[in-house]
């Protein structure tokens, strides 16, 4: 949308600290430096910018409200927004990196307390990772409502399912480093715009190729944000309601509870922990969800003494 002469609205599709790359409503790419030091827009962010004649970038004066955004708490506490206006978070796993399925519920934590769609997909299967104790970890998530897909950047399996899923959407690909995000990437648009490496055969770690979240254009319609390996980025959940909102089977039991403000830890006469005994909760999510609430419960208590 034009504003006035010299306001138009622009999208970030990538950036460079303080310098963001952006496209205008009519499809032009530049870069547009941001005014003061308040404003801090992320990839995805609509923003207004300003044309100065004579200058060659223009600048962001303002970040038009977010419909939503994903942060998490950087190592100083404070609330550090990685994108925003998304549809969709893609999980990636593969092996290698040995998956990690607790950032997994994470990531799928945060989709849900953002009301937005989460995706798992399994990259890698032309090297069959996929055993029976992850078929079973898959399943569960099946289960629950989540979409569960299998594919390989290398050998093209089921790429253009995936192709097909994110189409007129907004995601963004999340996961550890080294499980190949950049890779279906590149295959999704076809050639390779983003930069991807092998992970070092001695520790199966990622090597964190991807350094900024950058939104690149989907074939037909669509974006997908390509983001850094987790170890830069896992996202927060600041207090126990987020949490269960992250477990949404537990939160569909636990609406059964006696006590309305039950936890499912400690507490007596839990249908949680009945469904949990019975199998119909997964052992290892229902772990999961306790590392979390310990993990606030000891933050508070940190805070306390
Ligand atoms: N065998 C196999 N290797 C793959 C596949 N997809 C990606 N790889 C390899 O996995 C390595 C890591 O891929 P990247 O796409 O850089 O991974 P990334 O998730 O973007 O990593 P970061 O940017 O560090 O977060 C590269 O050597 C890829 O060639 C696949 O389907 N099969
Ligand atoms: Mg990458
Ligand atoms: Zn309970």
């Amino acid at each position: 949308m034009k504003i006035n002469s010299n306001h138009t609205e622009a999208q970030v599709i990538s950036t460079y600290s303080r310098r963001m790359k952006i496209r205008t409503y009519d499809g032009n790419i530049g870069f547009a430096k941001i005014l003061g030091k308040q404003l801090k827009p992320v990839c995805g962010d609509i923003v207004i910018i300003k044309k100065e004649e004579n200058e060659p970038e223009s600048i962001i004066t303002d970040i038009l409200p977010r419909k939503n955004s994903l942060s998490r708490k950087n190592k100083y506490k404070n609330k550090e927004v990685l994108a925003s206006n998304l549809s969709d978070i893609a999980i990636i796993v593969s092996n290698p990196p040995s998956p990690d399925w607790h950032i997994v519920d994470r990531y799928i934590g945060a989709a849900e307390n953002m009301g937005i769609n989460a995706f798992i997909i399994c990259n890698k299967d032309d090297l069959q990772w996929v055993d029976r104790e992850n078929t079973s970890i898959l399943n569960t998530y099946r289960n629950i409502g989540y979409n569960v897909i299998k594919c390989s950047a290398k050998t093209k399996k089921n790429m253009e399912n995936i192709s097909k899923y994110f189409e007129g959407k907004t995601s963004i690909f999340v996961g550890q480093s080294g499980v190949g995000k950049s890779s279906i990437i590149n295959s999704l648009i076809g050639f390779n715009e983003l930069n991807t490496q092998d992970i070092s055969s001695s520790n199966s770690e990622g090597k964190h190729t991807t350094v900024n979240s950058s939104l690149i254009d989907l074939p037909n319609s669509g974006y997908v944000i390509d983001s850094p390996g987790v170890r830069e980025f896992l996202p927060n959940l600041n207090n126990e309601r987020q949490v269960l909102k992250s477990f949404i089977e537990i939160h569909d039991y636990g609406t059964k509870c006696k006590f309305n403000d039950c936890t499912h830890i400690k507490e007596d006469d839990c249908v949680v922990k009945t469904a949990l005994s019975e199998n119909k909760i997964s052992e290892r999510r229902y772990g999961s969800y306790k590392r979390l609430i310990n993990k606030i419960r000891s933050s508070k208590d940190q805070r306390r003494y």
